[in-house]
């Protein structure tokens, strides 16, 4: 396996970045989560912007210009040889002294990009559907660290995961501030209700996920009517169909909630319909390499 830090290449036991590292000490910094579908990156423009959004936000400049960055990938790509692969693109402020101070790094932001095979969930759950709970640690509130920016700071997240495991599931529902359905730990949620699709709006609490935007793309296309609205527990509840969407596990569904079964308990026909749309659009879209 070859590691990109910086222009290049290092084997996996030799990619190493310094102890002063403002991302570890910190967690001073931004990532992505990207795949590739044979060959084909898929919404890899989409995961560049957000990534320069997120840096944008916290006053880091990535090192590279977008192109610049979008050719250090497929170069990455290119090098492991990876047909189908997980893509973690990591911008940190870079080395510098202890200190809260960006400036202790004297802008050198570290790139780093790991190419891997990707690991999922085991395909039987795609067909089981996941068993959720809503975790009392809530979503970072937007005016304290926006849920937009996708930081290195992961620990909201981890706790709710955390919560998640203790009370034996698979998955967390975060809820914001007010007590509304914010996201899962990494994945963003939707319901359907009637001939209805449903998820969180992206103000609250919500990060704009690139595969929550290729449903709502897909749900256009296919005219079904679906809405950015907020959701209440309840509303969770009596739904007829969950599904969670993520780089990492696509649409997944979910079959209970708390403890309440989904619909009839098992994966629903809309949520199928729009895995198997979603799977055709990374087959035939995407940057090529
Ligand atoms: N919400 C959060 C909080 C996320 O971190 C998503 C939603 C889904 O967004 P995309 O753009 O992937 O549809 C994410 C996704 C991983 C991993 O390594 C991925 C994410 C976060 C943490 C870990 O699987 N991001």
């Amino acid at each position: 396996m070859k590691i990109y830090i910086n222009g290049k290449f290092y084997e996996k036991d030799q990619a190493k970045v310094s102890v002063f590292d403002h991302g570890l000490l910190y967690g001073d910094g931004v990532f992505e989560g990207i795949r590739s579908y044979s060959r084909l990156v898929f919404k890899l423009k989409e995961h560049i912007d957000r990534l320069f959004e997120s840096a944008r936000s916290i006053m880091l400049k990535p090192p590279l210009t977008k192109e610049g960055l979008i050719k250090a990938v497929i170069l990455t790509l290119k090098k492991n040889n990876l047909k189908d692969a997980y893509i973690r693109l990591v911008v940190t402020r870079g080395e510098g002294d202890l200190g809260l101070d960006p400036r202790k790094c004297n802008g050198n932001a570290t790139v780093i990009i790991i190419t891997d095979k990707i690991a999922l969930y085991p395909e039987a759950l795609y067909k089981k559907g996941l068993k959720i709970v809503t975790v009392p640690t809530v979503r970072n509130l937007p005016e304290a660290l926006n849920p937009q920016i996708k930081s290195l700071n992961y620990l909201n997240n981890i706790l709710a995961k955390i919560e998640a495991v203790n009370a034996g599931s698979d998955e967390a529902i975060m809820l914001d501030s007010l007590g509304y359905v914010a996201e899962c730990t990494g994945d963003n949620i939707f319901i359907v209700k009637g001939k209805h699709l449903y998820t969180p709006p992206q103000c609250m609490g919500t990060l704009r996920g690139i595969t929550r935007d290729a449903v709502l793309e897909i749900a256009r296309k296919e005219k079904i009517p679906a809405h950015e609205h907020v959701i209440t527990r309840h509303e969770v509840y009596i739904s007829d169909e969950c599904f969670l969407t993520g780089t990492a596990a696509e649409i997944i569904p979910v079959v209970t909630v708390d403890g309440r079964v989904i619909g009839d308990g098992k994966p629903g026909k809309l949520t199928s319909l729009l895995l198997k749309k979603f799977r055709e659009m990374t087959k035939t879209e995407g940057v090529r390499y």
